[in-house]
């Protein structure tokens, strides 16, 4: 048979035109990262908060000042809680303990295959170094004013911790593996142990040293038990799926902050003052120290033996 070869390359040819006429084109669609960060607004609220922590810090130690040093526990406590927020807020308006969470997100498109887009979006972790200290020394003033004993304080202040470092663990976790919501869900655990603790516990306690205690302690913690509760939704909504940008998150912590902290702290300090059954009993060594019987003495146990 003879073979016509302009015959034979077309019909390959046309083939092989056919086949390829329907293979996907290449296209690329360009995405810039997108980064996510505090404007002017932010900075300002930050700097706010920082002269709210600052004033309440100098507030309550005056009135520290002004009771004798046995009826002090509360306010040192309370200072403390203001000061350490005054310098994480200082930290956050400078510039300091900021970092940079990257996600990849895929974006969908209608005839061309999907895309992985970056976003870097602003964690200011200064804040979780400033939960792992104040919200246990929040917890400490709630459960004294109950008069909850030692065992639950550890529990709540050990669940507590771990709530907050698994926290941080998930607004710098990944979204395409079980990081992110994974340390979140193992926060919301922990969280759960503190409320039991308090809310079970601490009110039983509380009720137990009279009514007066009992109504403010109920009053308080259940102040307390809602603004705690925002905090997580705050979370969900900004850093876990970023449908809020990082000023409005600044602006809801800043007003939650002030709330937890000085509007807390004056509550409780200025309310102690006019319910005795609070006091705590610390002994001779919270006011004087170790004194001549309290002192340990070289030698003593020679002349027990
Ligand atoms: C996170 C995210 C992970 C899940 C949970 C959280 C709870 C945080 C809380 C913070 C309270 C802070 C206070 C600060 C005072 O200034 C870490 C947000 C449960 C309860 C009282």
């Amino acid at each position: 048979m003879i073979v016509d070869p302009v015959e034979a390359f077309a019909t390959h040819t046309s083939s092989l035109l056919a086949s390829s006429s329907v293979a996907p084109i290449p296209t690329v669609v360009p995405s810039l990262p997108e980064y996510e960060s505090a404007t002017d607004t932010g900075n300002r609220t930050l700097w706010v908060v920082f002269v709210v922590m600052t004033v309440a810090t100098i507030v309550f130690s005056g009135l520290a000042w002004n009771v004798p040093t046995s009826k002090r526990l509360y306010h040192i406590l309370t200072t403390f809680i203001v000061s350490f927020a005054a310098l994480s807020y200082f930290a956050m308006a400078s510039g300091h303990g900021i970092g940079w969470h990257h996600t990849k997100e895929e974006q969908h498109h209608k005839h061309v295959p999907s895309t992985e887009h970056d976003i870097y979006r602003q964690v200011y972790w200064a804040r979780y170094v400033d939960w792992t200290v104040t919200t246990p020394l929040l917890l400490l003033d709630l459960a004294l004013l109950a008069g909850l004993p030692g065992a639950n304080i550890l529990i709540a202040i050990v669940a507590d911790i771990i709530m907050v470092l698994t926290g941080l663990f998930a607004s710098f976790g990944s979204e395409q593996t079980a990081q992110k919501w994974g340390w979140y869900a193992i926060a919301c655990i922990a969280y759960l142990v503190v409320i039991w603790q308090l809310v079970v516990h601490g009110r039983n306690a509380a009720s137990a040293k009279g009514g007066k205690v009992g109504n403010f302690f109920a009053a308080i913690g259940g102040f307390t038990l809602i603004i705690w509760t925002v905090y997580p939704i705050v979370w969900g909504i900004a850093d876990g799926s970023r449908n809020m940008n990082v000023d409005q998150e600044i602006i809801a912590y800043a007003v939650l902050d002030i709330l937890a902290k000085p509007v807390f702290g004056a509550w409780l300090l200025f309310t102690h003052q006019s319910i005795p059954e609070t006091n705590v009993d610390l002994g001779g060594f919270w006011s004087e120290g170790l004194g001549q019987q309290g002192a340990i003495r070289v030698g003593d146990d020679d002349e027990g033996a």
